[in-house]
């Protein structure tokens, strides 16, 4: 599919384009769509060597779209590609997700523009010519008026620091990197470290053909059935035939879910309400289990235990073997790590090739060139899975490590905390905009969704600038320190901040641990676009550097 990326430049040159764009996932896909329907010219780049983002890495066993599910994990800005496309399950596959994506590139030509096989290694602001330069792995330079970082929110992988883990010999994979050549398990010892999202969906898959399965846990984790059917014929009429009611309901609803916000209080409920509830939504599976049981498990202590313990009892009833279930028993606020839906994950356990070790007793000391010590013993193992997830939200951004005024490295002022004006800009980096970043509701929203509005705002921004001569546009220092202070307050106000997760930072070592991502749902867009309304109040714009001569 390269082959069908735009030309390489000749060597030397530099490239000139209105807007650049790093990264050809579900994000920076839209963004060259819409700016180029803008007539803006555009350049996009991206490592790997076709379009999908975390959809062309993420192509373990067992990868399965979870959040909205399809046909709700789409664009939304034409009708077209909804009633052309038909979804065979309401959980699809990766490689259903990445067939569509490359749909879209197709059927809008997209390919032409983007410069796969390529790395962006350096951007940096030039004050005189208000404009970004980007620098290549294959050498190349292009310059843009606008940057936008559609970087990923979970696409750096998080690799664990384990003595002796370089030397093991053994075939050695991360979920979030993994190979486009087949992998077999058949007869073979794997080893998996990790029990979030994606090391429980590839787990039940691997024990299939594995000779033995190794589940190295350091955090027990809640999961919910994932509720996977095939759709039907009638299916897809339906939500062709409702795609305008349905679309209504995503842009309201505080996630960008098609359904009804919901406000029933758990603590106005009895016991045997509540379980009668969960017990229908854990038949039916699917995020439904969190959209329609109680608006209060986020927030309550005693909301929280209720929904908590009827996941325990759960675990208990699949589990056969009652020193595993205990291990299996998680400790933590439900739903405060990234909820997880699961395809077998707890019958795993009770197939007599998959053993689970607590890390919290029995940790890991070392690895060996054939296996894995741990405080009780060596187990020898033919393959390694890290599902130890990402450097999530912040550090894509940071891996490009933009230069803005003055030279200054984004790994600078971002030492302490993620500094940013509603979760887009950045003081100091004019003109750099970031999709999902930090300071937006980024993984907290339906994602194609949120990355149409983000892209729609930007381009509310360049033309609102192109008419009025403009060439730069920033956030002032205060703007980024209230919006900060508005994030930690939405977060402070949940349970969310008092667990260890990827949301807080916690799972990369030395990170800021704080919770950086928006809580506010829909008003998130609503504050969008009142400040579009209001001629952007909180930043400052230059005039076009080309007017003044
Ligand atoms: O990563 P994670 P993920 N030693 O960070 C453990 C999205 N996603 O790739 O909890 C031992 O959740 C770590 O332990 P702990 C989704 O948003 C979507 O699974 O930090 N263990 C944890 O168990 C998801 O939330 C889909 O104590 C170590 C695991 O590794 C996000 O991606 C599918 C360790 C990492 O879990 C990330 O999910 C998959 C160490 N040194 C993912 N370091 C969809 O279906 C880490 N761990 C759409």
């Amino acid at each position: 599919m390269a082959s069908q990326s735009a030309p390489r430049p000749t060597p030397g040159s530099i490239e000139h384009f209105d807007v650049l764009i790093v990264g050809a996932g579900v994000s920076g896909m839209y963004g060259l769509y819409h700016f180029r329907q803008m007539g803006l010219s555009v350049r996009v780049y991206d490592g790997a060597s076709d379009v999908g983002g975390t959809w062309w890495y993420n192509r373990y066993p067992g990868a399965r779209v979870d959040g909205p599910g399809s046909p709700y994990y789409c664009y939304t800005f034409t009708d077209e590609l909804m009633k052309e496309w038909d979804w065979e399950e309401t959980q699809s596959e990766q490689s259903a997700v990445l067939a569509y994506l490359e749909h879209f590139a197709d059927r809008f030509d997209l390919r032409r523009d983007i410069r796969f096989e390529t790395w962006v290694k350096g951007a940096s602001w030039d004050e005189a010519t208000q404009r970004w330069t980007l620098e290549t792995s294959t050498g190349e330079r292009a310059t843009g008026r606008y940057l936008i970082c559609a970087v990923g929110a979970l696409s750096t992988t998080n690799l664990p620091d384990i003595p002796g883990i370089e030397d093991f010999a053994g075939e050695t994979y991360h979920t979030g990197s993994w190979p486009h050549h087949p992998v077999s398990f058949e007869g073979k010892r794997v080893a998996v470290i990790g029990t979030g999202s994606s090391g429980i969906q590839a787990i039940p898959e691997i024990a299939k053909t594995a000779d033995r399965v190794y589940v190295l846990q350091r955090t027990a984790q809640y999961a919910f059935p994932a509720g996977n059917r095939p759709l039907t014929a009638e299916d897809r009429a339906e939500a062709r035939a409702s795609w305008e009611t349905i679309r209504a309901k995503m842009y309201a609803h505080p996630g960008g879910f098609p359904a009804d916000p919901n406000s029933r209080i758990a603590m106005e409920e009895t016991p045997e309400q509540r379980d009668a509830l969960y017990e229908k939504l854990w038949q039916r599976g699917s995020f439904r289990f969190f959209l329609e049981s109680y608006a209060d498990v986020a927030v309550s202590e005693e909301a929280n235990a209720s929904m908590a313990n009827f996941v325990k009892r759960k675990i208990r009833e699949i589990v056969r073997d009652p020193k595993t279930a205990d291990k299996l028993m998680p400790n933590h606020f439900v739903m405060t790590k990234r909820p997880i839906l699961e395809n077998g994950y707890f019958e795993a356990f009770n197939r007599d090739n998959v053993t689970l070790i607590d890390l919290r007793e029995d940790p890991i000391e070392r690895f060996t060139r054939t296996g894995v010590v741990t405080r009780s013993g060596e187990k020898p193992i033919d393959m390694l899975v890290l599902a130890t997830g990402f450097d999530a939200i912040s550090g894509s951004m940071l891996r490009l490590d933009p230069k803005g005024r003055g030279g200054v490295p984004l790994k600078e002022r971002w030492k302490e905390r993620f500094h940013n004006h509603l979760g887009l800009m950045i003081h100091g980096y004019p003109n750099l905009f970031m999709i999902h970043g930090p300071g937006s509701p980024g993984v907290f929203y339906n994602m194609p969704l949120g990355a149409e509005r983000q892209m729609g705002w930007i381009g509310d921004v360049i033309r609102h600038m192109q008419t009025r001569q403009l060439g730069a546009i920033e956030p002032m220092k205060a703007s980024e320190d209230a919006w900060g202070a508005e994030v930690s307050a939405l977060a402070n106000a949940t349970l969310f901040p008092r667990t260890d997760s990827w949301w807080t930072g916690a799972n990369v070592p030395g990170k800021p641990r704080y919770f950086s991502a928006y809580l506010g749902g829909s008003i998130y867009y609503h504050r969008l676009a009142e400040t579009a309304s209001k001629d952007y109040p909180g930043f400052v714009f230059e005039p076009d550097c080309e007017s003044k001569k």
